[in-house]
């Protein structure tokens, strides 16, 4: 059993990123001495910056009900495995655990409340943006919104995600609403019962900006400087 977990450490710093994804899942499967290799791994990777293997990762140990798990996340990464930098004071933590849990209709709906705190007392009131307001967003918050989402859903959600495929798509809105699952046809999709909360959506699906206003504040997101 040391051999073999020695051996799934070694193969998981070197693997592609697809096989590491799969070495973490297996050692999902492999009980005790598979948690005990979570653990090691993400102690091992902690100096570094974190993506989304090490999400995974972390994932499985919050899900995770035995005390040993629990304990050591509380030891080792009370806020989670991104660090919650914030120019404006914002409190991130209720986003880092919905996206640790894969709540992803809550993750959505904190990430609008997040933005709004960021914008100010009028956007909380308004409880929606102007893309004024977005213009002006620090760099390091929409990173450190963005890098959260990234990290835990094995790098298919964030807007540097859907930033990404709206260039592929030569910044065709149209394109990208299909791209992402927001449209298909003519008909918009329902909010928020038509919507994919889960890992089995299109890469970019979320987090959703409603289009109820138009295209502005969605193209203030995806060419914010904080993507350069
Ligand atoms: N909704 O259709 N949406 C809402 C989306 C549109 C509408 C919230 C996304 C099209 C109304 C979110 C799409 C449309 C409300 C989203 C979508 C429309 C609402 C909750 C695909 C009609 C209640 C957060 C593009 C044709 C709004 C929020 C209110 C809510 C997201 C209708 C996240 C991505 C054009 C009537 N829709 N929304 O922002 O003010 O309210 O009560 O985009």
């Amino acid at each position: 059993t040391v051999d073999y977990m020695t051996d799934l450490l070694d193969r998981l710093k070197s693997e592609s990123v697809r096989n590491q994804l799969q070495l973490v899942k297996q050692l999902a499967e492999s009980g005790e001495t598979g948690r005990k290799g979570l653990m090691t791994f993400l102690l091992e990777r902690s100096s570094q910056s974190m993506g989304m293997i090490e999400g995974a990762a972390y994932q499985i140990l919050y899900a995770d009900n035995t005390a040993e798990a629990q304990t050591f996340l509380q030891a080792h990464f009370p806020q989670g495995i991104v660090p919650l930098h914030s120019e404006r004071d914002i409190d991130y933590t209720p986003l880092q655990q919905a996206l640790a849990k894969q709540d992803f209709l809550t993750a959505d709906r904190l990430t609008l409340e997040k933005l709004c705190e960021l914008a100010g007392e009028l956007a909380i009131q308004r409880k929606w943006l102007y893309f004024t307001e977005v213009e002006r967003f620090p760099i390091t918050d929409l990173q450190t919104i963005d890098t959260l989402w990234r990290v835990h859903s094995e790098g298919k959600f964030g807007y540097s995600v859907q930033r990404d495929v709206w260039l592929g798509a030569g910044k065709d809105w149209e394109k990208l609403w299909t791209q992402i699952g927001w449209k298909s046809g003519n008909n918009w999709t329902r909010y928020p019962n038509e919507f994919t909360w889960s890992l089995a959506a299109p890469k970019g699906h979320l987090p959703l900006s409603n289009q109820l206003r138009g295209v502005r504040v969605i193209n203030a997101l995806l060419s914010h400087p904080a993507w350069q």
